[in-house]
């Protein structure tokens, strides 16, 4: 089961954006002293990792069959497959981390607190996509593994990030609460979208290039244009940078 030109069409599209945001972000980073664009060079990467990403799932590359043992249309027929890219988990383990450092540095954590968030979202990521290439039942497993790794960051955002920000003034605590509002929210759907395609194979790959595609257009532009907007005017020398 594979995607057609509409997926690959939605693909393109995301391709667009992240490239368009990166040439956005590199361009107002120029307006700014060069030790004063620390938020400017991360989120840049972000986007541009996602916009090859987006250019090889666009192109239909990076990406194994995987043997399905449910579909919907007949459960009886064996020797079904489904494409799982795997590229997505490539990007994710470059990008998820470079978002929680956005984050985590807006709030002032040092930097042991935001390497061990860091490795508890490798675990997320990872287990992610082995579960993702297992054919059998062991797939949720690792999946377990994933969501109780996911809970942890989202305590270490939600709640010691929340009070560290919440610290360092007004401004920050105002730009940590909308990014980090944005970051619990969207991640919180993307165990779901792997439920619902890697996992269950309950939806086509056409509308697994929708349902990602809109998550990762949030979690990283929109995130991405609201990080630098609420940093404009906060001086990385406050956040201890
Ligand atoms: C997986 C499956 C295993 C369990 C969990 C997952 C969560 C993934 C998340 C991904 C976030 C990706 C982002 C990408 C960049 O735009 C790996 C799907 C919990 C939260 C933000």
């Amino acid at each position: 089961i594979n995607i057609t030109t509409h997926g690959s069409d939605v693909y393109w599209a995301v391709c667009a954006l992240m490239i368009f945001t990166t040439l956005c972000i590199v361009g107002s980073m120029f307006k700014k002293p060069r030790t004063d664009r620390i938020f400017h060079y991360i989120t840049a990467s972000i986007t541009l990792v996602a916009s090859v990403a987006y250019f090889s799932m666009g192109s239909n590359l990076g990406w194994t069959p995987i043997d399905v043992e449910f579909i919907r249309s007949n459960p009886v027929v064996a020797g079904v497959n489904r494409e799982i890219f795997y590229v997505r988990y490539i990007d994710w383990f470059i990008t998820t981390p470079l978002l929680i450092t956005d984050l985590l540095l807006t709030a002032g954590l040092p930097w042991p607190t935001i390497l061990w968030t860091i490795l508890l979202d490798w675990v997320m990521i990872v287990t992610g996509l082995v579960g993702a290439l297992v054919r059998t039942r062991y797939k949720w497993g690792f999946f377990t593994f994933g969501c109780v790794a996911m809970f942890a960051v989202f305590w270490n955002i939600g709640c010691v990030g929340r009070k560290h920000a919440r610290a360092l003034g007004g401004d920050v605590y105002k730009v940590y609460m909308t990014c980090g509002v944005i970051t619990l929210t969207i991640w919180m759907l993307y165990p779901i979208a792997w439920g619902v395609c890697e996992g269950g194979n309950l939806i086509s790959p056409d509308s697994e290039a929708v349902f990602y595609g809109i998550l990762d257009a949030i979690a990283k532009p929109v995130f991405g244009v609201a990080l630098i907007a609420g940093h404009w005017n906060i001086a990385p020398a406050r956040l201890g940078l």
